[in-house]
């Protein structure tokens, strides 16, 4: 392909693994103050120029955008933990918000060449409203300034493909899981935590995981393997301009359910305490994704060979 593309928050977990696949063939720019993110998830070549930096330094956005022409934009850089957001809802919404309109902006002025600039938004725009599974054009209700956020960015990113003709699109991240998925904080994604605790397990240290709630909540999971399937897709169907796409698999595991399939998986089991449910959590999730399909998508990975491929187990 031999494309110039900038991914913001190419260091973290996302953006790490959509620069690994897509610097084999094209010119990749990260920008990432490695908040959440590290140099080691990124396999560095001559294929790949590292900025470390904030998406919230306009001077820095500003030069980044006027020095190269660039083909395609992903804009993956997010402050990711909802609780966060909860705690410090003006810091986030600077990461959140601010950066993408800002970065629309820059596009809008300097990049007249840009092929599509793709917005990493979050299930998390469709709150608690119950009816599942649940399509693009299903019942918003945006709970914590991260989803108010996404939402309200997502929706500029859609509107400059309209208004200014930019060329954007948007997807709304399930639950993602796999390699460089960091497992350390309560809000990390929950496959990475469990993993982490049966990688002790193996290694003979003490491990245990709690539940938030009875185990039966439940989520769609997607392989990262899957997530960039769909990106690609994505970036490369002209008809995905403008339009908004769920990322998930169509498919969902309770977490007790999960657990048996680790233990299934690993030979191993560990001691597995319930606690009181966490505040705000949402019962079930799961994706519609007929309109990412119609894009020729076919997730790959069940969570079954998604795990074994995730643990490397032959
Ligand atoms: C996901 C996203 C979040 C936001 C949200 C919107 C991830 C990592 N997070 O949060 O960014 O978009 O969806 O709805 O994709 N759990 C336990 N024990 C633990 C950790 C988690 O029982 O140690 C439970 C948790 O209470 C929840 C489920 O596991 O019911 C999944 O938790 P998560 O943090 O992986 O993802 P989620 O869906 O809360």
């Amino acid at each position: 392909m031999n494309m110039n593309i900038l991914i913001t928050g190419g260091a973290g977990f996302i953006g790490s693994s959509l620069c690994n696949h897509l610097s084999i063939d094209n010119h990749i720019t990260i920008i990432d103050d490695l908040s959440m993110g590290k140099l080691e998830n990124i396999d560095i070549n001559d294929n790949v120029t590292f900025i470390n930096g904030s998406v919230t330094d306009k001077i820095l956005m500003q030069r980044v955008i006027k020095d190269v022409e660039f083909e395609y934009i992903f804009h993956l850089a997010a402050i990711a933990s909802v609780a966060d957001s909860v705690e410090r809802p003006i810091e986030t919404h600077q990461v959140n918000f601010e950066s993408v309109l800002n970065l629309l902006e820059l596009v809008r002025k300097f990049n007249p060449k840009l092929k599509r600039l793709i917005f990493a938004s979050s299930a998390a725009v469709y709150g608690d409203e119950p009816t599942l599974p649940k399509n693009e054009e299903s019942v918003i209700r945006p709970l914590t300034p991260y989803a108010i956020d996404k939402f309200a960015a997502e929706r500029y990113v859609l509107a400059y493909n309209n208004l200014y003709n930019i060329p954007t699109s948007a997807v709304r991240f399930f639950n993602v899981y796999g390699p460089n998925q960091n497992p350390n904080s309560p809000y990390s994604g929950v496959i990475s935590i469990i993993t982490n605790q049966f990688a002790k397990k193996k290694s003979g240290k003490e491990a245990k995981f709690k539940v938030f709630g009875d185990g039966e909540q439940s989520r769609d999971f997607v392989y990262i393997a899957d997530v960039i399937a769909a990106l690609v897709l994505i970036m490369e169907h002209n008809n995905a301009k403008g339009k908004v796409f769920n990322v998930g698999t169509g498919k969902f595991i309770s977490i007790n359910e999960l657990l048996k399939t680790f233990e299934k998986l690993t030979s191993y089991s560990i001691p597995i305490e319930y606690e009181i449910e966490r505040e705000g959590d949402i019962k079930n999730s799961f994706a519609d994704i007929t309109k990412l399909k119609s894009l020729d998508y076919t997730p790959l990975f069940s969570i079954e060979t998604g795990l074994k491929e995730y643990l490397e187990i032959k």
